[in-house]
């Protein structure tokens, strides 16, 4: 059974609790029961947030010594400033794919810089929760 991770950046802990315009009304706990019923009987799902940068990068890092065989990352604000998850990305040889609650290029022009981006194979972007359905799925095929 593949072993996927699920991991979650700063702030996205208060999903479902502020801003529902942008991010919409469910919270984490939401997410991770819709993925566990939509992947559990095919997957190992393990989930992780951390509004700490250091926290993500030890994950990762441990994802790759547990030899989890992919993995999705929403990194928040981390995103757009973190060389350090960058790097931790790229030295995790650990498929990735990146996914966006919003469309991270119809806001903020800051916004619109991913420094993980090229660590990863894909981005999904605007699609909702429903990004990290798609990713699973595509990780689980590939
Ligand atoms: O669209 C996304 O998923 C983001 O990664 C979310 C980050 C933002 O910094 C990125 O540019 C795009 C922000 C996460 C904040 O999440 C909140 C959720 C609910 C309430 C308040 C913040």
């Amino acid at each position: 059974m593949k072993k996927i991770a699920i991991l979650n950046g700063p702030n996205l802990d208060r999903l479902g609790k502020r801003e529902p315009e942008i991010y919409g009304r469910a919270t984490l706990a939401d997410l991770e029961a819709a993925l566990r019923a939509e992947f559990g009987a095919a997957a190992q799902l393990e989930f992780f947030q951390s509004n700490h940068e250091g926290a993500l990068i030890d994950k990762i890092a441990a994802l790759t010594d547990a030899k989890f065989n992919g993995l999705v990352i929403n990194g928040g604000a981390f995103t757009h400033t973190s060389v350090a998850l960058r790097d931790a990305l790229l030295g995790a040889h650990l498929p990735t794919i990146e996914v966006h609650i919003s469309n991270i290029y119809k806001r903020e022009e800051f916004r619109h810089k991913s420094l993980t981006a090229p660590a990863c194979i894909a981005v999904i972007t605007g699609l909702g929760l429903e990004g990290y359905h798609a990713a699973i799925r595509f990780l689980l095929k590939s």
